[in-house]
């Protein structure tokens, strides 16, 4: 495409998550426009249609795709819906973006691998966007600069104030510590060898079919240690933070910010009530990244290996909530294709 017109992004699913980079590309983002939503809700879609600016509709991405309506491509229906679109995306040649999860499941992940292998270079950037979080990368700078010695643990809480009645027992897994498995790696740049998950007191304010907070325990295979607390019924607010000890330091990032109000013999700080706003500069930042990187066809961000390598850690953990002790997480070799992804 050219460099100088704005890159056309045609975003699948107006839900939530969906309509959130509707408004995202179109208010704050340069270099794009959102020029389609593909989504079959009549009422979602018209919805994300008026928060655009003239972007069309339609409910296929197949019809999209056949219109000439799009450049790029943002992902943003449930993980499970996610194979074919990125299937139908990939034979188009077009990039992606696809939002957490790459897929539900490893074996299917390894298909869009497989697809993506036939391309020239790879066109997919997965939606880990804490990885474009400013505390994460200076953790992550930390880690890699020594100066407070090695790392030894990562100390994770992962704590939402309530979840919508379609979230399952395994989604504990799949759809919230799917981050920590991306992150706590990232950020010590090394691979995850097993997860085990403990489970005690439930918490009585939990939908019923749910047993939490989980405490997850994840090896790394050079001897660091992470635990995520992963609490989903908390009720006060979001708080997503990590604790790295190190040899010779610790440093804490997602603590609260902002305002600190001390009055009537009290001290009082806002706490985030949601992901979108705790992560609002890492999804800015994401989604900037990629439309630079789209426009020439490439990414700038966690691959589809990536999400391949958290689908089967996520697979790990899934036996691990019904499996006691470590389960362990075995990878292929890294396809070369993905050498300099
Ligand atoms: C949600 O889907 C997200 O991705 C949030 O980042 C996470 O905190 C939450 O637990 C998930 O349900």
């Amino acid at each position: 495409m050219s460099t100088t017109r704005e890159l056309r992004v045609g975003v699948v699913g107006a839900g939530m998550m969906g309509a959130d980079h509707v408004a995202r590309i179109t208010d704050r983002i340069t270099g794009a426009t959102v020029s389609a939503i593909i989504e079959p809700d009549e009422q979602r879609a018209a919805a994300a249609i008026q928060a655009s600016r003239g972007a069309q509709s339609f409910s296929r991405i197949e019809d999209a795709l056949d219109a000439g309506a799009v450049d790029a491509v943002l992902i943003a229906v449930p993980g499970q819906f996610h194979e074919p679109v990125l299937l139908t995306t990939l034979e188009a040649g077009l990039p992606i973006l696809c939002e957490k999860p790459l897929t539900a499941d490893p074996e299917s992940s390894w298909r869009i691998l497989e697809a993506e292998q036939k391309r020239q270079h790879p066109l997919i950037q997965v939606g880990f966007m804490r990885r474009f979080d400013a505390e994460y990368r200076q953790l992550r700078e930390l880690v890699a600069g020594g100066t407070a010695g090695r790392l030894l643990l990562l100390r994770c809480v992962h704590r939402n104030p309530a979840v919508p009645d379609s979230y399952t027992q395994e989604m504990l897994i799949t759809d919230s510590v799917v981050h920590e498995l991306d992150i706590a790696p990232w950020l010590a740049d090394a691979a995850i060898t097993s997860i085990e998950i403990r489970r005690g007191r439930r918490n009585s304010l939990s939908p019923a079919h749910l047993n939490e907070p989980l405490l997850v325990l994840i090896e790394l295979d050079d001897g660091v240690l992470v635990d995520v607390e992963m609490n989903i019924s908390v009720q006060f607010g979001y708080q997503v933070a990590t604790e790295a000890v190190f040899e010779a330091g610790l440093a804490r990032i997602g603590q609260p910010a902002g305002l600190q109000l001390w009055q009537d013999g009290r001290f009082q700080i806002a706490e985030q009530q949601s992901f979108r706003t705790r992560f609002q500069q890492a999804f800015d930042t994401e989604i900037q990244a990629w439309i630079g990187a789209a426009r020439h066809a490439t990414i700038a961000g966690p691959s589809a290996w990536d999400g391949y390598k958290v689908a089967v850690a996520c697979a790990a953990g899934v036996q691990a909530l019904s499996t006691p002790g470590a389960v362990p997480v075995e990878l292929p070799e890294k396809p070369d294709f993905y050498a300099g992804a």
